[in-house]
């Protein structure tokens, strides 16, 4: 099965994008740190806010079919460095989550995401509202991955 890689901040919504993504039925399975579904893998905040884990990042993209930088739209800043999403193997796409939120601004989200991944698909989600939830798995399937 084809991967798509979930990277991004501490508390971006990460977890909440792929619950709302996945059936609950599927099986689940956890290493130390990533967390593998049938098709998506949810990695740890951390190796995104730290660059000793950059190594251990690109690593696991090679199994995967595409990388996704998740960007908070509550956040006033970047996770990711510049052109991040050019270090990758692998096609990267991009979602924005919290778009629900009262202090969400998904058009300044869009902008720090660009910073990171100036060419690529965004998508606005909410794992709340489900908002752009039906468009995020249409584009996961474009990279062969199906969530459900
Ligand atoms: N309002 C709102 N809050 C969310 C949404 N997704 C996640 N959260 C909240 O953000 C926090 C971090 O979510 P989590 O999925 O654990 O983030 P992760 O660290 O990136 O995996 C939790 O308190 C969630 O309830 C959303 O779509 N809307
Ligand atoms: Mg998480």
């Amino acid at each position: 099965m084809r991967r798509i890689m979930v990277i991004g901040a501490v508390g971006t919504g990460k977890s909440s994008l792929i619950r709302a993504l996945t059936d609950a039925k599927q099986q689940v399975v956890k290493t130390q740190s990533l967390v593998y579904y049938d098709a998506l893998i949810d990695t740890p905040g951390e190796y995104t806010e730290n660059p000793l884990f950059y190594r251990s990042l690109m690593a696991t993209s090679h199994q995967a079919a595409a990388v996704l930088l998740v960007q908070d739209a509550t956040r006033d800043r970047n996770a990711f460095p510049p052109g991040f999403a050019g270090g990758f193997p692998v096609p990267a796409i991009g979602a924005v989550t919290k778009i629900d939120h009262p202090d969400a601004n998904p058009e300044r989200a869009i902008g720090l995401l660009r910073q990171a991944l100036p060419a690529g698909d965004i998508v606005l989600t909410s794992a709340l509202s489900r908002t752009g939830i039906d468009e995020m798995q249409q584009m996961l399937s474009r990279y062969g991955s199906e969530a459900k």
